[in-house]
């Protein structure tokens, strides 16, 4: 299935567009969970010392709960899936035979809610990640950029039901962002399947504790 796309990147990486990929009924059934869902985190960023509320809702789920996904020094615990994410995982995996082990949801309230320019290049994904992206409920522009050629830039509007799949070296060469669009009214929900490599994670882990036995001076 997926040597049937054009890669949308000149080079350096890859990025493929399905539009329309999740069907109405699962596309539904996912959005309605959502919707009523009240667990949303309630993370902060940090910009020039200053602390802002994240602008926008996410929480993380996964195959088990220590799964842990630092993004922006935000640790991340998996939750356990709910099943619509479990079915719409098993469908990905099916359809282009690959394997994740965790999600982050992002709940863009509105247009006022974004995602900055950033790329999931964390460790715990290993070297060239393979990032699975759906998208449901309003159109937003998703923008993406090379690191050091100015002039590589692009954007490609993603509407309810549409997947991207991000892979190869675009984590290392590229980013990407969801810009603000003021005049959009409504919400819209992104889900990324990620894997998680166990043994990278695991490492991280020992390293971080390592650290701070020397820090607590043993
Ligand atoms: O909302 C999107 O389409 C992008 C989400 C994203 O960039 C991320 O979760 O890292």
């Amino acid at each position: 299935m997926m040597t049937d796309k054009v890669n949308l990147l000149p080079r350096d990486g890859e990025l493929y567009y399905y539009p329309n990929y999740i069907n109405e009924e699962l596309g539904k059934t996912i959005w309605e969970y959502f919707q009523d869902y009240v667990e949303w985190r309630k993370d902060t960023i940090r910009i020039f010392g200053k602390t802002y509320p994240l602008p926008r809702l996410q929480d993380f789920f996964g195959d088990e709960e220590k799964l842990c996904y630092t993004y922006s020094s935000i640790p991340l615990f998996a939750k356990p899936w709910p099943e619509s994410l479990l079915r719409c995982k098993n469908k990905i995996e099916h359809d282009f035979n690959i394997q994740f082990n965790c999600a982050l949801v992002n709940y863009y309230r509105d247009g006022h809610d974004s995602n900055g320019r950033h790329s999931d290049d964390e460790p715990e994904l290993g070297k060239n990640p393979i990032l699975a992206s759906v998208s449901l409920g309003a159109e937003r522009k998703f923008r993406y950029f090379h690191k050091t050629e100015n002039a590589l830039k692009y954007h490609i509007m993603l509407r309810h039901g549409d997947l991207l799949i991000m892979k190869g070296a675009m984590q290392h060469h590229w980013f990407h962002e969801i810009p603000k669009e003021k005049k959009v009214k409504y919400p819209r929900l992104n889900i990324t399947f990620r894997r998680i490599v166990m043994d990278t994670l695991n490492q991280l882990n020992l390293m971080h504790s390592r650290v701070s036995l020397k820090d607590k001076g043993s």
